[in-house]
C-alpha cells in the first residue's frame, strides 16, 4: 500500500487510520492515528513500514503504554531482532540496548553498528527518561546527499570502499571528560564497546535492498578509506560527511514522553545532541536484523576481523 500524499498539507492517510505528516523534504515524518503495539493488523504494519522507506525516519506521539515487552513485540512485526548490541550486553532485555547518559551520549554522527558485515536495517528507539531541557535528536538522509552529489563526487565515490570498526577514534568525536566521577562508567562502558574488535569494509555507495536508492554509507565507525592515506582519508571523509549533514538533509525531533522513533539504518545517519549537561535521559532501543551490504558494482561488504553471526541473522 502506498501511501498518498496530499500535497497541499504535506499529510497522508495510509488507510487502518494511519496519517503521515510530511516533516522535511528529505527526511522525517510523523506518524499519528496508530496505538502500537504487537497486535496490529498487516495494513497498519505495511503502512509503517512504507512510510518509513519513503520518510526515513519516522515519529510517533503518545506510546506512552509501551514497556519493554511490548517495544520488542511491535518491533517483530517489522522483522527479525538482532541482539542489543554485537559487545554491549541488554541489560534486563537481550533485545533492547539501554541508551543512557550515564553511560555514553552518542552525540557524533554515525549509522548503527556499521562496524560488522550484517548492519542492522532499523532501529526502533522508544523515550523512557528525558531531560527537562535539550536531548534532542537529528537525523540526515545519506540518500538525499548522495543524490545532490555533483557528477565528479559521485564518480569519485562510486567505487570507493571504505574500513569501518567500533574500535575507532572515539576522542577524535567525543569529548568524554565528565566532572562527579561519572566518567568511570562512561570508561566502563567503552571497554566492553571494544571487549570484541570488529572491522568491515563497507562500500562507499550502497544500494538499499528495499528501495533501491543509493545511500552514502559512512559515520563514526569510518576508520579509512581504502587505498587512500590517513590524512587523504581525513579530509575526503569530511567533506562526505559535510554532504551528509547539510542541514536540508536533516530533521530534529524534541522528544516528549511517551515518544518512539523509528529510522532506516540503510539510509540515514544520526546524532544526540548533548545539550542537558548531567540530567539523566534514557531511551531503549531496538534493532532489526539487515543484509549484508551491495555496491553499485553488486559487490558485498566484507569482514576484515570478527564474527558477527550471534549478534544477528542475514536478513
Ligand atoms: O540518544 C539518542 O537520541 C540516539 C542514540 C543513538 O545513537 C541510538 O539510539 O542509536
Ligand atoms: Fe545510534
Amino acid at each position: 500500500m502506498t501511501a498518498q500524499l496530499e500535497h497541499a498539507s504535506g499529510t497522508a492517510r495510509a488507510g487502518s487510520g494511519v496519517r503521515v505528516v510530511k516533516l522535511g523534504a528529505h527526511i522525517g515524518a510523523r506518524v499519528d492515528g496508530v496505538r502500537l503495539g504487537g497486535d496490529l493488523d498487516a495494513g497498519t504494519v505495511e503502512a509503517i513500514r512504507s512510510a518509513l522507506l519513503t520518510h526515513k525516519v519516522i515519529f510517533f506521539r503518545d506510546q506512552g503504554h509501551l514497556d519493554d515487552e511490548s517495544q520488542v513485540a511491535f518491533a517483530r512485526l517489522l522483522g527479525d531482532l538482532t541482539l542489543a548490541h554485537p559487545t554491549v550486553r541488554g541489560r534486563d532485555n537481550a533485545n533492547i540496548l539501554p541508551i543512557d547518559s550515564d553511560y555514553s551520549k552518542a552525540n557524533s554522527w554515525h549509522t548503527d553498528v556499521t562496524f560488522v558485515d550484517r548492519v542492522p536495517a532499523i532501529s526502533v528507539l522508544r523515550a523512557v527518561q528525558l531531560p527537562e531541557y535539550g536531548g534532542t535528536t537529528t537525523w540526515a538522509s545519506t540518500v538525499a546527499a548522495y543524490e545532490k552529489l555533483p557528477a565528479p563526487l559521485k564518480a569519485l565515490v562510486d567505487s570507493l570502499w571504505a574500513v569501518h570498526t567500533n574500535a575507532y577514534d572515539y576522542a577524535a568525536n567525543i569529548d568524554e571528560t565528565r566532572v562527579g566521577g561519572v566518567d568511570v562508567k562512561f570508561q566502563e562502558y567503552r571497554r566492553e564497546f571494544v571487549s570484541n574488535v570488529y572491522e568491515t569494509e563497507h562500500p562507499v555507495v550502497r544500494v538499499h535492498p528495499e528501495t533501491g536508492e543509493r545511500a552514502l554509507l559512512l559515520g563514526h565507525f569510518v576508520k579509512r578509506l581504502v587505498g587512500l592515506t590517513s590524512s587523504e582519508s581525513h579530509t575526503l571523509f569530511q567533506l562526505l560527511q559535510s554532504r551528509v549533514t547539510q542541514l536540508e538533509n536533516t530533521v530534529r525531533w524534541h522528544w516528549s514522553d511517551g515518544d518512539l522513533a523509528i529510522w532506516d539504518n540503510r539510509a540515514t545517519q544520526h546524532y544526540a545532541v548533548a545539550d542537558y549537561d548531567d540530567l539523566p535521559r534514557r531511551l531503549h532501543r531496538v534493532t532489526l536484523a539487515g543484509d549484508v551490504p551491495v555496491g553499485i558494482d553488486g559487490v558485498r561488504s566484507t569482514i576484515r576481523t570478527g564474527d558477527a553471526s550471534h549478534y544477528s541473522e542475514v536478513s
